[in-house]
């Protein structure tokens, strides 16, 4: 069991932190996420779980793993992650979704130029979610990391934008804004070390080259809504939240984060039903 270390002002963003991703739609906190020894462990347990999953699946597809394995949720919902995301959100918060999104070195597929916000359009309402991405390997332009386009989140469609087919054998999804809706020239690459995290809003538009480095690239994303969004009810079967921080201010059904839920991620296996 993680220590669940008290609410520490050292993860809390600054003020000039909070208007950079108000306006930016992003932000690169300083500071590492989790003590050294809690990373090591996730790291050594992510890596046992990568160890263990098929080799016919693609290692950027490990979606929704805490449904299945609850340790996961010891540091989702630890203090020092929901510290990040509360001066955005407010104090009543839901763990809305995790997605280990591992590039391995030399053949990592690129992830198309898109807004979370278009997967989740059916999902959520009103469409307000901050993803915390902590960096389990060195992310960088070598071995692709991320990219934001500031500023997307309240400009053009707004997290809505036109999308068109992409080649599915190299990319992480198989559709992307296409290039009318979006301005790739003002990209910012989210370079991080292990054990620190950049944030984005799920209007931002986003996105990462392949890695064709020596170096593997893993991203864990820890998604977060405020409690006034509802998950859309007809997907109950499939998808499940869990409290993070303050109260459940539409008693929507919450998941036990100490449980496992094998028998949602059955449903979203024969449904072919990804949160993204
Ligand atoms: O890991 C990446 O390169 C992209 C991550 C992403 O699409 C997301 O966090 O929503």
């Amino acid at each position: 069991m993680i220590t669940q270390t008290p609410t520490s002002a050292s993860n809390r963003l600054s003020p000039e932190e909070i208007a950079h991703y108000k306006t930016e739609g992003y932000a690169l906190p300083k500071g590492q996420v989790f003590p050294d020894d809690e990373f090591k462990a996730l790291v050594e347990h992510f890596d046992a779980k990568l160890a263990a999953w098929p080799k016919d699946k693609r290692p950027e597809a490990m979606d929704t793993p805490h449904f299945t394995d609850p340790k996961l949720n010891e540091w989702a919902l630890a203090p020092a992650v929901v510290d990040l995301v509360e001066p955005l959100l407010g104090p009543d918060i839901l763990l809305f979704s995790t997605h280990f999104i591992c590039k391995p070195k030399g053949d990592g597929r690129r992830v198309p130029w898109h807004e979370d916000s278009a997967y989740w359009g059916r999902m959520l309402d009103p469409m307000e979610v901050a993803t915390v991405w902590l960096a389990l390997d060195p992310s960088t332009e070598e071995n692709g990391c991320m990219y934001v386009i500031p500023r997307t989140h309240n400009t053009g469609k707004r997290g809505f934008s036109d999308y068109e087919g992409v080649d599915k054998a190299t990319s992480v999804f198989d559709t992307e804004i296409v290039k009318a809706d979006r301005k790739d020239e003002l990209a910012v690459p989210c370079i991080l070390q292990p054990n620190h995290c950049s944030l984005h809003d799920a209007r931002t538009q986003h996105g990462s080259p392949p890695n064709t480095s020596d170096i593997r690239r893993c991203g864990w994303t820890i998604r977060f809504i405020p409690a006034h969004v509802r998950l859309n009810p007809d997907l109950a079967d499939r998808h499940v939240l869990y409290q993070a921080r303050g109260r459940n201010l539409l008693d929507q059904p919450l998941a036990d984060p100490t449980k496992n839920y094998s028998h949602i991620m059955e449903v979203r296996r024969k449904k072919h039903f990804g949160a993204h």
